[in-house]
């Protein structure tokens, strides 16, 4: 390789990989280490549910593209949980349960500020289901959320009170897991919340960004990657995974 296709070939590999010397003093490319869940790793995915997904209530712009995503790196994985965004009907996050309030205004609860949403993912419904396109066959439990009439929850781990736990930390840790990886929707809510209190609680705490999806409320995309970052969460792609 001459000099210049060697200074060429440096600056296109910068930052995606190791640029190695292999034997005859070539410049030879060695792809970066890929993450490689054990049993210590589980995949966390939250609320892939048809509410969520064109056609539902509550719909996350191209939440149905995650389906694919996660389907193609759910086998690498011998430990999923699935979470499922599980309303009372007149639930304290809707909308309709405020006279004169609109979708997307907040309200202030107990706990604090509460967006308030359109209803959606009420118990027992169809809306509610987990997509019939998600193919996790092992997955061990269904974290189900937001049941308390008064409380919502995001996270995965603790109502938005932030005092009832859901139990999600006691089975993780139970059963020794370490590692968390968090796909599904909504990238800028129950994902980050989800994964925020993963941080908190100790887990090491991936997140896959093209297996989400966010709703984006005036830039909460954005934020949350922030707040995600500033926490210690780990921002990867799911090619990031090593699926062999
Ligand atoms: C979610 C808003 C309301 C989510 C759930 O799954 O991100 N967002 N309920
Ligand atoms: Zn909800």
């Amino acid at each position: 390789m001459s000099s210049m296709n060697r200074r060429a070939a440096l600056r296109t590999l910068s930052g995606a990989g190791l640029v190695v010397l292999a034997g005859g003093g070539e410049w030879a490319w060695s792809a970066p280490a890929k993450i490689k869940p054990d049993a210590t790793s589980a995949l966390v995915v939250v609320d892939v549910q048809n509410c969520f997904i064109t056609g539902g209530t509550l719909a996350v712009k191209n939440g149905e593209d995650v389906v694919p995503v996660i389907n193609r790196i759910a086998p690498a994985f011998q430990n999923v949980v699935l979470t499922q965004d599980w309303h009372t009907p007149g639930h304290a996050s809707f909308a309709s349960s405020y006279p004169g309030k609109k979708p997307f205004e907040t309200t202030k609860l107990a706990y604090g500020t509460q967006v308030l949403w359109p209803d959606h993912c009420v118990q027992g419904t169809a809306d509610a289901e987990l997509d019939h396109d998600l193919k996790i066959p092992q997955a061990e439990l269904i974290v189900r959320k937001g049941f308390h009439k008064d409380v919502d929850s995001y996270s995965a781990f603790e109502e938005a009170d932030r005092k009832t736990p859901t139990g999600l930390e006691g089975y993780l840790k139970q059963r020794g897991i370490k590692k968390l990886f968090v796909a599904g929707l909504a990238t800028d809510f129950c994902v980050a919340w989800t994964a925020l209190d993963a941080r908190r609680a100790g887990f090491e705490t991936y997140v896959i960004e093209d297996a989400c999806r966010g709703i984006d409320l005036n830039g909460s995309v954005a934020q949350a990657w922030k707040d995600m970052t500033k926490k210690g969460v780990k921002r990867i792609q799911s090619d990031d995974i090593d699926l062999a």
